[in-house]
């Protein structure tokens, strides 16, 4: 029922929950939503997604958006602002406009085994639990997997938390995203990848060379950063936007860089607001009484991305 809807809404629910939270979801709203597997993680776990759509995926003319969270196990505030954005979208739905003309994928934990271990064992965890590889650390970083540029500006050290795998697409978990980023390619217009922390809005590539369309990048992340930054919490900072080379480091192999690749021409990382003056890994920390302020501004972000896309 619509109560406990609402409650998940307001903490970090486990693995199982969000399954739960998913099914229900999906089972209470047949007619636009449906819920997807795609495939099982290293472990086994399932990787599911929902499919959000008014005309069930058949209108060739409306914009597809993926947007995913929890690549990395350990950035947990993101989980609450994706299960906000499926709430936005059908249960409360007081944007109807963007339920209506927009086709929607969200997966609210891209890397299932990261985040059970990040509960269990391990808080600050960030790749996922793979160890079927020469080395003697367990874990790949799932945004250093993807085929493009792999290996260029990433680690080959299997202790290392951007090791980047035996090979390209070594996991299962990177195969699942890019088997749904191919399979809607041609209409995939907007890619979204939630992590934290540090309040920015980064775009590609991970080389710090600028896509052609590199200053509409800019323009719409910016965008999407003022719609934020016009709601956020005072004890925050403004969003920063740019290429994630220049505002952050090198990466390679990352899911924002691949979204490009099939075909996506707005692709975006966004790195929502660490803990209240957190530093080094407590950033990953969460106050709980700054979930729903979290959510609700990144909805905000969302929103303009969507919008931005349906309209071009
Ligand atoms: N940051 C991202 C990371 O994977 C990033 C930054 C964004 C890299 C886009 C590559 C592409 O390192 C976090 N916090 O994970
Ligand atoms: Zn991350």
């Amino acid at each position: 029922n619509n109560t406990r809807n609402n409650e998940i809404l307001t903490r970090i629910p486990t693995y199982e929950e969000v399954a739960a939270y998913l099914q229900e979801i999906a089972r209470t709203y047949p007619d636009i939503v449906s819920l997807e597997n795609g495939g099982k993680s290293f472990e086994g776990r399932d990787i599911w997604y929902l499919k959000i759509s008014t005309t069930k995926f058949q209108d060739p003319s409306k914009p597809v958006v993926f947007m995913q969270s929890l690549l990395h196990a350990r950035e947990w505030i993101t989980l609450p602002a994706t299960l906000y954005a499926i709430h936005k979208l059908v249960v409360d739905v007081s944007e109807r406009d963007v339920l209506q003309d927009v086709d929607w994928i969200i997966m609210p934990i891209a890397n299932p085994d990261g985040y059970v271990f990040s509960h269990a064992e391990s808080r600050f965890w960030r790749k996922n639990r793979a160890n079927n590889f020469v080395g003697i650390c367990a874990g790949v970083d799932l945004n250093r997997n993807f085929d493009v540029n792999w290996g260029e500006a990433s680690s080959s050290i299997s202790c290392m938390d951007t090791f980047h795998g035996p090979q390209p697409f070594s996991e299962p978990e990177t195969r699942a995203i890019r088997d749904i980023m191919l399979e809607h390619g041609d209409r995939l217009e907007l890619f979204l990848d939630i992590h934290s922390f540090g309040s920015m809005i980064l775009f590609g590539h991970g080389n710090g060379v600028l896509p052609p369309n590199g200053l509409i990048l800019n323009l719409l992340g910016v965008q999407m950063a003022q719609a934020i930054d016009a709601v956020k919490a005072d004890f925050n900072p403004n969003y920063v936007v740019g290429n994630v080379a220049h505002v952050l480091y090198d990466a390679s192999g990352s899911a924002m860089d691949y979204a490009k690749v099939a075909g996506a021409p707005f692709a975006y990382t966004y790195e929502l607001p660490g803990l209240r003056l957190g530093v080094g890994a407590f950033g990953f920390l969460v106050d709980p009484s700054f979930i729903p302020q979290g959510s609700m501004e990144t909805w905000e972000g969302i929103k303009v991305g969507a919008r931005f896309v349906r309209d071009l």
